[in-house]
Formats: C-alpha cells, sequence, structure tokens
C-alpha cells in the first residue's frame, strides 16, 4: 500500500485529494497547524480515514517529524497562504509560508530520505498566479513568469526552490502550475464562492446586493477535482517535471456573474451588483488563459466538467446549503473585503 503525506489538508485541495488517494487504497496522512484548529473537524467528517498530524511549514522539525512518523512514498505540499489580495496585508508572513514553506519541506524531505531520495516524490502546488503580467498567451511551462502579488513572488520562489532540488540532488520533484480550480468546497474568500453564495443569498432574499471588485479581470476556470487527478498523475511519472493544468478557456468575473444569476433565474444581474474600489488590488493579474498540451499528452489528463456546469454546481450547492441552514443574513458576511 502507498502512503502519501498532504500540507494544506483543511483546504479546497487537500481535502479532494485526500479524497482520490484513499479511494486509490493509500494510506493518508495530512499536516494540521494551531493548537486547535477550527478545520480540524471538517477534515474529520469528510475524510475520516486521514490520519492527523501536528505540524507547520514555518517549523521545519515539525514538517521532519511529519515525515518520520507517517514514512510516505509521496509528499503533496499544498498548504500555503493562498488568498492573493491579503497577501499585500501579511507580505512577510506570506512569504515565510507559502515562498519559504516550499524551502523547508523540500530540505526536510532531504534529510529524511538521506541517501535514498528516490524513496520520496515530491509535488509542489504551483500557481498561473506566477505568470501575473502575462507575456503571451495562452501560457505554457517556458512562459516568462512575472508576478504581481507578494503571493505570486512567494509562489515564483517555491517553484525555483523545487526545480532547484531536482536538479541538484536528483529529487523526483514536480512543480503544478496550476489554474484557478473551484468547487462547492472553495474558500468563501475567493471570488467564484463569493459570487456562488451572493447569488443563492439573494435567490432566497437574504442579501439585496453583491459588492465586487474588477469586473473585468479574466481567469481559466476549471474543476478542482480534476486538477487533483493532475497532481497525482505527475507523480506516477518516471521523473520529476513541470506541468502546466488548465481548461484553456478564459471567462471574465463580468461572464461568472452573468452565467450564476443564469442558473438562478435572473437576466438583470446588474441591478444587484454594485462596485467597491477598495476591493481593486494594488495590482492586477488581468488575464490568465493555460496551455496544458503537455499535461494532456504526457500525463492523459483532461477537464471534465465545462465553465457553466462548474458555475452551476456551485451556486446549486450554495443554495442547498442556504435552504438547509436558514442562514440568517447577518451571518453571511458575503461584502466583507
Ligand atoms: P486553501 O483552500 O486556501 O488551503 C490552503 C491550506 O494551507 C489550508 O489547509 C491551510 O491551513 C494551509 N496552511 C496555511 N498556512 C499554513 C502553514 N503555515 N503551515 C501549514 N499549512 C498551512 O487553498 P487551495 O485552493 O486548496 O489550494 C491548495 C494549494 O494550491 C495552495 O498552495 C494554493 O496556493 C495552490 N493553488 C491553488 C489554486 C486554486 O485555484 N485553488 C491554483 C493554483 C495554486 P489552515 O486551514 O490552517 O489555514
Ligand atoms: O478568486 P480570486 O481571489 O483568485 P485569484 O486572485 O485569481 O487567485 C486564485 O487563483 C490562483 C491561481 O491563478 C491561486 F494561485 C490563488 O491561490 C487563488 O486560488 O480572484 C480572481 C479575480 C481577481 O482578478 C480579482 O481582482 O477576481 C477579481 N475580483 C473581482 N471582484 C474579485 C472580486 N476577487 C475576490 N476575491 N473578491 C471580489 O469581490
Amino acid at each position: 500500500m502507498s502512503c502519501a503525506l498532504i500540507t494544506g489538508i483543511t483546504g479546497q485541495d487537500g481535502l479532494y485529494l485526500s479524497e482520490l488517494l484513499l479511494q486509490k487504497g493509500y494510506d493518508v496522512y495530512g499536516l494540521i497547524r494551531g493548537q486547535n484548529n477550527p478545520k480540524a473537524g471538517l477534515v474529520a467528517e469528510t475524510v475520516p480515514d486521514v490520519r492527523v498530524l501536528a505540524g507547520d511549514l514555518t517549523d521545519l522539525s515539525s514538517v521532519l517529524r511529519a515525515l518520520q512518523i507517517s514514512q510516505p512514498d509521496e509528499v503533496y505540499n499544498l498548504g500555503a497562504i493562498s488568498f492573493v489580495a491579503y497577501s499585500w496585508k501579511q507580505a512577510a508572513l506570506t512569504s515565510d509560508v507559502t515562498g519559504k514553506g516550499v524551502l523547508n519541506i523540500l530540505e526536510a524531505v532531504r534529510i529524511y530520505a538521506g541517501s535514498d531520495l528516490s524513496k520520496v516524490r515530491f509535488y509542489q502546488a504551483s500557481s498561473s498566479e506566477m505568470f501575473g503580467k502575462a507575456q503571451q498567451a495562452p501560457q505554457s511551462e517556458s512562459t516568462l513568469l512575472w508576478p504581481r502579488s507578494p503571493y505570486g513572488v512567494a509562489k515564483v520562489f517555491g517553484h525555483y526552490m523545487t526545480i532547484n532540488y531536482r536538479e541538484s540532488y536528483g529529487m523526483h520533484a514536480s512543480s503544478g502550475m496550476l489554474f484557478n480550480h473551484e468547487s462547492p468546497r472553495r474558500g468563501i474568500e475567493f471570488v467564484t464562492r463569493k459570487v456562488s453564495r451572493g447569488v443563492a443569498a439573494i435567490k432566497l432574499g437574504l442579501l439585496d446586493t453583491l459588492v465586487m471588485g474588477n469586473l473585468e479581470a479574466r481567469r481559466d476556470w476549471g474543476y478542482a477535482g480534476d486538477y487533483v487527478d493532475a497532481m497525482w498523475r505527475m507523480l506516477q511519472q518516471p521523473e520529476g517535471d513541470d506541468y502546466v493544468v488548465a481548461t484553456g478557456e478564459t471567462h471574465s468575473v463580468r461572464d461568472l456573474l452573468k452565467t450564476a444569476f443564469e442558473v438562478v433565474g435572473i437576466e438583470n444581474w446588474q441591478d444587484y451588483v454594485e462596485h467597491d474600489p477598495a476591493l481593486l488590488r494594488p495590482a492586477e493579474v488581468d488575464a490568465l488563459v493555460g496551455d496544458s498540451s503537455k499535461a494532456r499528452q504526457k500525463l492523459g489528463w483532461a477537464p471534465t466538467v465545462s465553465f457553466p456546469e462548474l458555475v452551476r454546481m456551485m451556486v446549486e450547492s450554495d443554495l442547498e446549503h442556504m435552504q438547509a441552514r436558514q442562514v440568517e443574513t447577518s451571518r453571511l458576511g458575503i461584502n466583507g473585503r
């Protein structure tokens, strides 16, 4: 039986990847930070067979201890401060966790594996945010990286450090350059979930307006369940490598709003949306669209959920959730920055 250690187990991707690996018969360990992490219950409820270990990416010895206990064949580093807007507010912390945390875990793997580095395969959760002010479209593995946020800069550090450990030590280390991927489990701070929750709340009469930032930004949005499968496929290859994972389609935030409101039968969506300049970012990534031909050819990977299907899945899930729980308006907190 194979064994995997996942950081970022409480996040969207950590949960989907755990489910995938458990289905494949893996022993799965997950790293959880904090002495009383509020999301520990979610992990226990969603993936009860995952064995939880305490640790933090900023604390190398805690990661090393987790490796020694779990003895994994595969390590998936999904842990990060991942909200781009927040990364300007805590740039140093974001650099420590999202950037230097990658060096910590690579170094922990190197020390743990000792003279037999081939016994552990490593996945780094890199991001299309690294392309930032994109220098070509679509973006591929060879496109120049031009990050536009402290988060993007930290991810570039982690990406190159992963490549460096592969080249310096021959580690089986792969960097997944994943474009935006979403689901009903997406954090409520990200735009797709903010819109799906907002539209559901408006439909149910719990909210009057949705307050938004830049509607012209364009993203290549896919389904998170498909993207964790690409992570696993990377670690089944004979060598570590870098792969772009994307749908190849791009949509604006405006398209997202229109599509989400259509799910609940509202055509005049502009009447329900306001703009708040405070939600604009100090520097924006205007447009992303990925060229995932390498992943499609080498990994045999392809997305299975279209943009309208994804939006419908998220809106319907939030509608169901709000109806079931009869969420009070004051507790929704949708329009906060
Ligand atoms: P997410 O939902 O925000 O989850 C992030 C995870 O990182 C959480 O489990 C969080 O734990 C953990 N974490 C935060 N600080 C940590 C620390 N100091 N030590 C250990 N763990 C820590 O993110 P996601 O959407 O699942 O994404 C997974 C990874 O892929 C992230 O690295 C993200 O940057 C990257 N990525 C995501 C996308 C996307 O579109 N979703 C695209 C490209 C790359 P707590 O619960 O304790 O905060
Ligand atoms: O949903 P977002 O916050 O995601 P963003 O910044 O693209 O980052 C996500 O994807 C990256 C992959 O490229 C990941 F690496 C990263 O961890 C994260 O998962 O914002 C998407 C777009 C932005 O252009 C933003 O300015 O939506 C725009 N937007 C407009 N109004 C908004 C809002 N974003 C948020 N969160 N909230 C708004 O009200």
